[in-house]
């Protein structure tokens, strides 16, 4: 190891993003250091191919075994690290789930966030070591009078959350800014609104719908279920995402950041432009949990739906008690400020998600 290599420390590095940055850092030159869970089965298939490399490429890359609820594992593990840079991107992350276990995601997600956070303090690392937290466009909850007068959300807008989840990530984005004014640590929110990939997380919305899509073509399954057709999103893809955590904290002041594309879309629309990858146009009737979507031409050869089958119905069981009607928000900041640019729009990446899946079947 050179002794100018920076070193980073990933929680949440078996995720969809983890497994980003952790490309991402390595690219740069980073020493790697990843936090994952115990699990009774191989929980790494998103980092699988970095890992099997480590004995011949990457000596570079590093896991320990760890959890956000137990803060002597944390301390030992940042002790033992000395990163320059950690980037806290473990929690319980799925909203619904949430709403089903609230006390677990208040620790992980809130508190996890307050155990790094006073572990580089009690370490005495607060000038060594940059904190990024992944914060989330959650936070805002969707109200409408809370967007600005271009009518976007933007790192001024106020927060609303509306699930255990955007509660207990609401206390991380606090924590995190009041030990950055407390403490004088480079210690930074990324608001990040919602981002996807073919690594995303199966039972994701975009993920489910891409996974059914290539398995209907396929003729694996029959229909798709889904939720509120309704709601709307800002998606980006992670890949680009989590350049945009690397280069929060480049920057020579600690700030907060909104990254998202600006541009909104009904779920819907996904559905719409996700059967479009298979030749499929839909035919939409009805309306709530009596919405379908029927197949109203089928125009590749090698994907044959018959004409008129019902290929999505609602079920209302994926219904939230509260939900977030809406996302949209305004990069301005983080394009002129960090100068990021993402490479994705909402069409690449649908193509890339359907093509991935189909691979599967
Ligand atoms: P993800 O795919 O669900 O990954 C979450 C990661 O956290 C996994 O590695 C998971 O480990 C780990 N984790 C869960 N509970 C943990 C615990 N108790 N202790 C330590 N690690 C734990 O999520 P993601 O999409 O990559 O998102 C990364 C972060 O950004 C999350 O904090 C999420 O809330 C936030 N975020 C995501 C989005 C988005 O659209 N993707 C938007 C805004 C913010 P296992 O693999 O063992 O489950
Ligand atoms: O894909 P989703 O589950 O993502 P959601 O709730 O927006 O949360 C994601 O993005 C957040 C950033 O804003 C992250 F902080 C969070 O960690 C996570 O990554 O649901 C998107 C929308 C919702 O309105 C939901 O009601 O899709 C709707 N939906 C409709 N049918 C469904 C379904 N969502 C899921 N998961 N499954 C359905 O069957």
């Amino acid at each position: 190891m050179s002794t100018t290599q920076k070193v980073a420390l990933v929680t949440g590095i078996t995720g969809q993003d983890g497994s980003y940055l952790a490309e991402l850092l390595l690219e740069k030159g980073y020493m790697v250091h990843g936090v994952k869970r115990r699990a009774s089965s191989f929980n790494t298939q998103r980092i699988d191919h970095i890992y099997q490399d480590q004995h011949e490429v990457h000596v570079n890359f590093k896991l320990h075994y760890g959890d956000l609820t137990d803060s002597t594992n944390i301390i030992r593990i940042i002790q033992e690290v000395q990163p320059d840079e950690i980037y806290n991107l473990g929690a319980m992350s799925h909203v619904m789930v949430s709403f089903d276990s609230p006390e677990y995601v208040a620790n992980v997600d809130g508190l996890g966030t307050l155990r790094i956070l006073e572990a580089v303090r009690l370490l005495g690392l607060t000038k060594k070591t940059r904190v990024y937290q992944a914060s989330t466009s959650e936070l805002y909850g969707g109200l409408a009078e809370n967007k600005n007068a271009a009518g976007f959300y933007d790192e001024n807008s106020p927060f609303y959350p509306r699930s255990p989840y955007g509660a207990a990530k609401i206390y991380g984005f606090w924590i995190t800014k009041n030990y950055r004014e407390a403490y004088n640590m480079f210690a930074c929110n990324g608001i990040l609104f919602n981002h996807e990939s073919p690594r995303r997380g199966e039972t994701f919305v975009t993920r489910k719908i891409t996974m059914a899509v290539a398995a209907i073509a396929k003729g694996k399954q029959d229909c798709l279920y889904l939720g509120n057709l309704n709601s709307q999103r800002d998606w980006g893809h992670a890949k680009d995402y989590v350049e945009a955590m690397w280069r929060i904290l480049q920057q020579d002041v600690p700030e907060d950041y909104v990254i998202a594309t600006g541009v909104t879309t009904y779920i819907r629309d996904f559905v719409i432009m996700a059967f479009a990858e298979v030749g499929v146009t839909l035919t939409f009737e009805g309306e709530q949990e009596n919405e379908t979507a029927t197949v109203a031409a089928c125009s590749n050869p090698l994907y044959q739906i018959a004409i008129g089958t019902v290929v999505l119905r609602v079920d209302p069981e994926y219904y939230r008690p509260t939900e977030v009607d809406l996302l949209i928000g305004d990069p301005t900041k983080s394009k002129t400020q960090l100068g990021w640019k993402p490479q994705y729009d909402l069409a690449a990446m649908v193509k890339e998600m359907v093509a991935s899946d189909l691979k599967l079947y």
